[in-house]
């Protein structure tokens, strides 16, 4: 495929600059902006990732923030997930559903306090959702898209690196906690959070001006411990489990098809909670599963259906060769007649049919 352009549509970052500088080879577009994809090969950048430390430019995760006295109640009307014991430095995955109980996004919430929340979102526009809801009910809230970059700082030594410049105090924010930390004349949230399981933080940088800065300290501070630029990997995600809304689920899907049942515990009558009365009790009619593939594959950029006895019992949209495991791992949506662990099925590659065995688990 030919180059992606830039333009008002689709957007830079603050970050771009430092992104182009350390040899992006990819970007795909997400919330109408760029995220990269590749910098060495996704192998060596998956590698690198498990043994090092890496700076991602994921400003693409759009802030929808929510702000106001009806901020809460509004919250409450969106989540699926208890907001009851939710402390003003916690950040909580919450998947979004529209009335039918369709999964419309899985943004991670940043509760800043009672009346001010961000949903951190994944691609999709889900400001429009909210502001309908907003308008329709005429609550008292503003809702925008701040100027807030995240910069995401994964690895094993993500630790060591944050605390040279944020301070040691990094070192005890607990999973999905953040603090804010100051930097130059300003402070961010800093939290534990981020799209890879190698553990690490998601720094939300308030104003542009403080992007490069930030990302050029991070840089001079993490020669001796390796540090490069990198970005959501996609060997290392599938193989942690991550899902992405878009491919793997999508609003014909529920939270309970997408494996987040945990998530949807809200004792209100949330949107879309009638709908998932039946599910919630009897389960869903298919599921996320992980899945290892037989043989050569290429890239999945569109999905592979899932065949078994003829007829289609799912599909993939994520795969990829593990060097760490030696196998293809994917993430499929599965039939319930063929998501027991050990079901071998036939998968429809654009280069032929390849059989595929159901997981008990994903690779950690
Ligand atoms: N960080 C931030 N915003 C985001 C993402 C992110 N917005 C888009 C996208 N990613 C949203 N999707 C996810 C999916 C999974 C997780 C976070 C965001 C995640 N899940 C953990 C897990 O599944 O193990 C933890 C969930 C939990 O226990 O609360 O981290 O990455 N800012």
């Amino acid at each position: 495929m030919a180059a992606i352009v830039p333009n008002r549509r689709v957007r830079k970052t603050p970050f771009t600059p430092g992104v182009e500088a350390e040899g992006v080879k990819g970007y795909t577009v997400y919330n109408h902006t760029l995220l990269a994809t590749v910098f060495e090969s996704v192998e060596a950048d998956a590698a690198h990732l498990k043994q090092h430390v890496q700076v991602w430019d994921v400003s693409c995760e759009r802030q929808v923030q929510i702000k106001g006295p009806d901020a809460l109640q509004l919250m409450k009307m969106l989540s699926p997930r208890d907001l009851d014991r939710m402390q003003a430095d916690q950040c909580y995955y919450v998947p979004i559903v529209d009335h039918n109980g369709g999964m419309l996004n899985d943004p991670v919430a940043i509760k800043l306090a009672d009346d001010h929340y961000w949903l951190s979102v994944a691609d999709g526009d889900l400001w429009q959702f909210v502001l309908g809801i907003v308008i329709a009910l005429g609550l008292n809230v503003e809702i925008t898209e701040p100027d807030v970059f995240p910069l995401a700082v994964q690895g094993p030594k993500a630790n060591d690196l944050m605390a040279r410049i944020f301070g040691d105090g990094v070192r005890d924010i607990n999973f999905f906690r953040y603090k804010r930390l100051a930097f130059e004349d300003t402070s961010f949230v800093v939290a534990r959070s981020g799209w890879s399981k190698q553990g690490g933080f998601e720094i939300y940088v308030e104003g542009a001006d403080y992007g490069m800065p930030l990302w050029n300290t991070l840089f001079a501070n993490g020669r001796d411990l390796n540090v490069r630029a990198g970005c959501p990997n996609g060997i290392e995600r599938i193989e942690s489990g991550l899902l992405s809304f878009g491919s793997d689920m999508r609003r014909e899907n529920t939270p309970y098809e997408c494996g987040l049942a945990r998530f949807c515990n809200s004792p209100l009558d949330y949107i879309g909670k009638p709908a998932l009365l039946d599910q919630a009790a009897n389960g869903p009619p298919r599921q996320i599963r992980p899945l290892v593939i037989d043989g050569a594959i290429g890239p999945c950029t569109e999905s592979w259906p899932l065949r078994a006895d003829g007829r289609q019992v799912g599909q993939v949209a994520s795969a990829a060769y593990s060097p760490e495991f030696g196998v293809n791992v994917a993430i499929g949506m599965v039939d319930r007649s063929h998501w027991d662990p050990g079901t071998r099925i036939e998968v429809m590659t654009e280069h032929g049919m390849r059989w595929s065995e159901v997981q008990e688990t994903f690779w950690r």
